[in-house]
């Protein structure tokens, strides 16, 4: 099964949308492996966003990421890096799709909400990153049988 690690950013934890996004990921039937409030640093910032570092907005970002402690979570199911972006919704949240986390609830670029992982191998990097193993929980869902078909659980 796929992980995806998602931050629930400043702005979800200051409007009071922590709840909101994660009842979405609830009501799609991930599981949820991890969860914690942390207070993020330049550090692990720049590792976290790698790709971005070099360019315009970065010290934007970054500056926005540390403003407040963000919640951060780990969450798993069969294909989930896709069908989570597609709940999130476009980066640019005027462009995302009604429906979406960022196309209901969200208007700024770098007001966006939330942070979803966009490669079956930036959410195994992502989820590392945030997480030890020891803060990473397996265990039995009751409702997998009504939410996968039996290769689809495997
Ligand atoms: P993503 O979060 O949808 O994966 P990325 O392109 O990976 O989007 O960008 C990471 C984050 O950087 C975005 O979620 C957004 O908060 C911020 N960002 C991206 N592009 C811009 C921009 O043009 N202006 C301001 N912030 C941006
Ligand atoms: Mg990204």
């Amino acid at each position: 099964m796929e992980r995806t690690l998602i931050i629930a950013k400043p702005d979800a934890v200051q409007r009071g949308l922590v709840g909101e996004i994660i009842g979405r990921l609830e009501r799609k039937g991930l599981k949820l492996i991890g969860m914690k409030l942390a207070a993020l640093d330049k550090t692990i910032l720049r590792a976290h966003y790698a790709e971005h570092v070099e360019k315009g907005f970065y010290a934007g970002l970054e500056d926005f990421m540390k403003s407040s402690p963000v919640v951060l979570m780990a969450w798993e199911g069969f294909e989930c890096i896709d069908s989570v972006r597609t709940i999130v919704g476009a980066t640019n949240p005027r462009m995302a799709a009604p429906g979406s986390i960022r196309g209901d609830l969200a208007i700024g670029v770098g007001r966006n909400l939330i942070h979803a992982s966009d490669a079956k191998e930036s959410g195994e990097r992502e989820v590392a990153l945030f997480f030890a193993e020891a803060e990473l929980f397996d265990y039995d869902k009751s409702e997998y049988m009504h939410l996968y078909e039996d290769f689809e659980r495997s």
